[in-house]
């Protein structure tokens, strides 16, 4: 039986992961953060927390010492480091501390490798990020990377520390430079899930109105759980390698607003301009959404989209679930929780 660390399993990829490697018989240890509250929603509606297979483990990724005495305690075959301070609004306020954990925390895993174990195969989780004030459309692994963030910044730290110790050292590093994936397990700070909960509570009259930032801003938006498919691929290539998971199509935030909307019955339209934008409900007239500048970056990223032939290519992986399907997947989550009246 294989064995592998999941870093971050209380996170959205964490949870499909640790499912989709119980699935294919792993032993998986997944690393969860010392908190006043515990945090296993996602790995319960994923329905694996109580597998016999899954053992949850205390861990900090800042912690150099505890990084070392896991990896010599598991002795897995594999690590997915999944752990991040991953969102990007919070590293212009914390970016001290997502250096610490988006950057040198990757480090400190595989500083581990290559002194316990060069043979143990590690995936770092990268990101279209790096990739941040455009460059070339679509992007590939050659597009130069301008990350635009502290946490585009850091990831870009993380990925380079991989591609050194793949060379240096010779140890199987994968990055994965993954563009946005979504899901119902999806935070709900990121701006898909803050659109399908704000849709679900409006629907049932639970809420007024959306607050957004810039919904000029366009993403290449997949689903989560074919995501982590790629990420296992990735490891069990024949070679370590960097590799581009995306759609290849891009839309406006502005776009997944509306399609929530329609997802649960409701038609907007939109008017104004800049700050002033506004979506009205064309039945009842109210505004349901509306801009706040507030949610406004000091430096944004406007367009990502992303080339995935590679991937296709070597590990024969693709996307297959529409934004369509995607977004009326997780309205439709979004009202049963609403309704049920609570909402992670
Ligand atoms: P989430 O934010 O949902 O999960 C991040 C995980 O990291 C959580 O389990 C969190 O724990 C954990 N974590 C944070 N800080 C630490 C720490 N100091 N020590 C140990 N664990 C920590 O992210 P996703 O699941 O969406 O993403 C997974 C990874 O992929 C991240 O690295 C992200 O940056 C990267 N990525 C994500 C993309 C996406 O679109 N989702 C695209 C490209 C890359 P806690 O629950 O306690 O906060
Ligand atoms: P992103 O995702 O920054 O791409 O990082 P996010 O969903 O936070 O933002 C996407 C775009 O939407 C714009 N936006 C808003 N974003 C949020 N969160 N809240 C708002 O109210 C809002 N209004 C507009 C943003 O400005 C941005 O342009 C995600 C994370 O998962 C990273 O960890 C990952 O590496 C990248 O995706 C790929």
């Amino acid at each position: 039986m294989k064995k592998a660390i999941v870093t971050g399993i209380t996170g959205q990829d964490g949870a499909y992961l640790a499912q989709l490697l119980l699935e294919k018989g792993y032993e998986v240890y997944g690393t969860y953060r010392r908190t006043s509250a515990v945090n296993f929603w996602r790995i319960e509606e994923q329905a694996v927390q109580d597998h016999p297979n899954l053992h949850l483990v205390e861990y900090d990724l800042t912690d150099l010492g505890s990084t070392i005495a896991l990896v010599q305690k598991v002795e897995p075959d594999e690590i997915y480091n999944l752990a991040a301070q991953s969102f990007v609004g919070v590293s212009f306020e914390q970016p001290s501390t997502t250096a610490q954990i988006t950057g040198v925390g990757a480090l400190h895993i595989l500083e581990a490798i290559r002194l316990l174990n060069p043979r143990i195969r590690f995936y770092q989780a990268s990101t279209s990020e790096m990739f941040g004030k455009v460059q070339a459309i679509p992007q590939t692994e050659d597009t130069a990377f301008y990350p635009r963030s502290p946490y585009g910044v850091a990831k870009l730290y993380a990925h380079w520390m991989t591609v050194n110790y793949r060379e240096s050292y010779g140890i199987f590093g994968a990055s994965g430079i993954l563009f946005n994936h979504e899901s119902p397990l999806r935070g709900r700070e990121f701006v898909t899930r803050k659109i399908t909960d704000s849709v679900a509570k409006i629907k049932l009259g639970k809420l007024d109105c959306l607050e957004l930032g810039n919904i000029d801003a366009k993403r290449d938006w997949g689903f989560a759980k074919e995501y982590v498919e790629g990420m296992w691929r990735m490891l069990q290539a024949s070679e370590p390698d960097t590799f581009v998971l995306a759609t290849n199509r891009t839309e406006t935030v502005r776009d997944f607003v509306q399609m929530a909307f329609k997802g649960a019955g409701i038609q907007v339209e939109f008017s104004g301009s800049a700050e002033n934008e506004i979506a009205t409900d064309i039945a009842t007239g109210n505004v349901v959404m509306r801009i706040n500048p507030r949610f406004y970056r000091p430096a944004e990223v406007d367009l990502l989209i992303g080339n995935p032939a590679k991937a296709k290519a070597i590990l024969d992986w693709e996307a297959r679930t529409t934004l369509e399907q995607l977004c009326q997947m997780m309205v439709e989550a979004d009202l049963r929780r609403n309704e049920k009246g609570f909402s992670f």
